[in-house]
């Protein structure tokens, strides 16, 4: 609404300096933006030419997002790790079973990039899952 009302003001505005040849006053185009803005909200569509894109103001910045890392203990069963995985992160057994043996052998793995909320509601309940099971296995997460 605000990007079409600019830009029917300012087609006003150009077409009344041309009219008036030189700088338009202030009360005529208040006048005429009445007058546009009853308009618009009396017609209440927008025609296809009067549609304009207009940078963003603000630039929208994209979330941050984090890792989600799975660390290795020497307690954790291997298929306690593969079920957490796919329950969990939603992997294929094949996938899961890649990223526990990588865990498994250098010592921690990507499980998956989440936003903030996301990945802090996975990584607990990894751990309470672990922690009723019994098992040491830890999550944490870093900004990527
Ligand atoms: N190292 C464990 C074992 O030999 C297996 C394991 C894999 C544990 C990955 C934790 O995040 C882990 N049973």
């Amino acid at each position: 609404m605000a990007s079409l009302i600019h830009k029917a003001d300012w087609t006003f505005n150009w077409h009344l300096q041309e009219t008036f040849k030189k700088e338009v006053p202030e009360n005529v185009l208040e006048v005429f933006r009445a007058e546009i803005e009853e308009q618009i909200i009396i017609r209440g569509e927008v025609k296809q030419e009067e549609l304009v894109i207009t940078k963003p103001q603000v630039k929208l910045k994209r979330p941050p997002f984090y890792k989600v890392l799975m660390l290795n203990d020497d307690y954790t069963p291997m298929d306690f790790v593969v079920s957490i995985l796919k329950e969990v992160f939603h992997q294929s057994h094949e996938k899961a079973v890649d990223v526990m043996l990588q865990i498994h052998h250098q010592g921690f793995g990507i499980c998956g990039i989440f936003t903030k909320d996301v990945a802090e509601t996975k990584i607990s309940i990894v751990t309470d899952c672990a922690r009723k099971n019994e098992f040491p296995l830890r999550c944490v997460m870093e900004e990527e």
